[in-house]
């Protein structure tokens, strides 16, 4: 309930303080199963400056339009174009919504279909249910890959387009994008990439060294790309990132706004009044950690992953998924409920939905972290 009078702001501060005693912190370090992190430092100061700004309504903003338009473009160049087109979202669900959006709205067809792996993410399920657009599961190979002759398979006149992951929600696995672009292509369908997790992954683990597949615009059959700076980008939520190769897609998409300050204003994302600030921390991150700045942290991430792979084998009982391809571990065991409910019991952030229990190795999460996490986990599977 409303108070009639208000409170004192010291009193508010209090209570919130007290109520949000049982919020996890990520510097705890108990934040194990999340693909967000805390944001890094100068983004906190840039939303502190910039909160207010709106880029629903760009000719009040227009300086803050601006630096949108070239942080898509620079994360346009990561993924390997020299121009795109697109705009910071409010997450990977806003996104991958677009880009279906986008293809049917162009296909122009009556009982509209995309095919999409059976590892992708739940956001897919909300893109169908908003669009009417039939989605049509492809299998996955015993790599959790998605099965790429499955997919031909199911394309049919109704195709709308078809969805590759890079790095999954589950696994981070890779799809075999290259595979599917070339299909993509043959059949004139657009492909679409989801790299909400992978994207700010994948680019630095290939300079790296890591045998990661082709996945981005360098690759003629993908047409859009889901990126998302509030994951590995280190950016406050929300911010997601649509990136398209043609202004055709975006085109597709745009609403006119006929009355703002601007005058005649197109929108292409969900929301209307939506944080400049976000996007704007997007560009200044992307300045101020550079290339070499996100390659670092995704090096110290990638070892600690594959790390704390081989030390998970030595616990009897516990079993990888699978070997990690990016910065996820995800590891089974015959008693997984049990083990689920003993691990939170201690306090870990994580979760066993899906038949495992994934474990996302974020900038927030320290070696110690993990030690301490082996140890638990050690204890708990001994006395099953
Ligand atoms: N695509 C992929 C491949 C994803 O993994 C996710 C989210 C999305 C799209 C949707 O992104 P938004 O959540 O930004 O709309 N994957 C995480 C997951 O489902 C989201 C998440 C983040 C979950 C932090 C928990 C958490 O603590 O696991």
């Amino acid at each position: 309930m409303i108070p009639a009078e208000g409170m004192d702001e010291k009193e508010v501060l209090a209570e919130l303080e007290e109520r949000l005693k049982d919020d996890l912190s990520f510097d705890s370090g108990k934040i194990l199963g999340s693909m967000c992190t805390y944001p890094h430092p100068l983004a906190l100061k840039i939303v502190m400056r910039y909160i207010d700004r709106n880029l629903g309504d760009p000719g009040l903003h227009a300086g803050s339009r601006k630096i949108e338009e070239e942080a898509v473009n620079m994360l346009a160049n990561l993924l390997s174009l020299e121009r795109g087109y697109g705009n910071i979202v409010s997450g990977g669900t806003e996104a991958n919504i677009l880009a279906v959006r986008a293809f049917r709205n162009l296909a122009g067809v009556e009982n509209p279909e995309l095919i999409l792996p059976e590892s992708a993410h739940f956001s897919f399920l909300k893109a169908s249910d908003l669009l009417g657009v039939k989605l049509v599961w492809a299998e996955l190979n015993d790599d959790y890959t998605v099965n790429v002759r499955d997919v031909e398979a199911k394309i049919t006149d109704n195709t709308i387009g078809i969805v590759g992951i890079a790095g999954t929600t589950g696994l981070g696995v890779v799809d075999d994008i290259p595979a599917l672009s070339d299909l993509a292509i043959d059949y004139g369908l657009p492909l679409h990439v989801d790299a909400a997790f992978g994207g700010f992954v994948i680019p630095f683990a290939r300079a790296l060294g890591y045998e990661v597949p082709d996945f981005d615009f360098r690759l003629r059959g993908v047409k859009s790309i889901t990126i998302d700076p509030h994951k590995m980008g280190m950016a406050p939520i929300p911010a997601g990132g649509i990136i398209f190769r043609e202004k055709r897609f975006v085109e597709a998409i745009n609403v006119l706004a006929p009355y703002l300050a601007g005058g005649q204003v197109w929108q292409a994302t969900i929301t209307g009044t939506r944080p400049g600030a976000n996007a704007l921390a997007v560009w200044a991150l992307l300045k101020h950690l550079g290339f070499e700045g996100y390659k670092e942290i995704v090096r110290e991430k990638m070892e600690l992953a594959r790390w704390f792979a081989g030390e998970l084998k030595k616990i009897p009982g516990i079993y990888l998924i699978r070997e990690p391809v990016l910065n996820i571990v995800s590891f089974g065991s015959e008693k997984l409920e049990e083990l689920e409910e003993a691990l939170k019991a201690r306090g870990w952030g994580i979760s066993a939905h899906r038949g495992y229990i994934r474990i996302v190795v974020m900038p927030h999460v320290k070696r110690e972290h993990l030690e301490e996490f082996l140890r638990d986990l050690g204890e708990i599977a001994k006395r099953l």
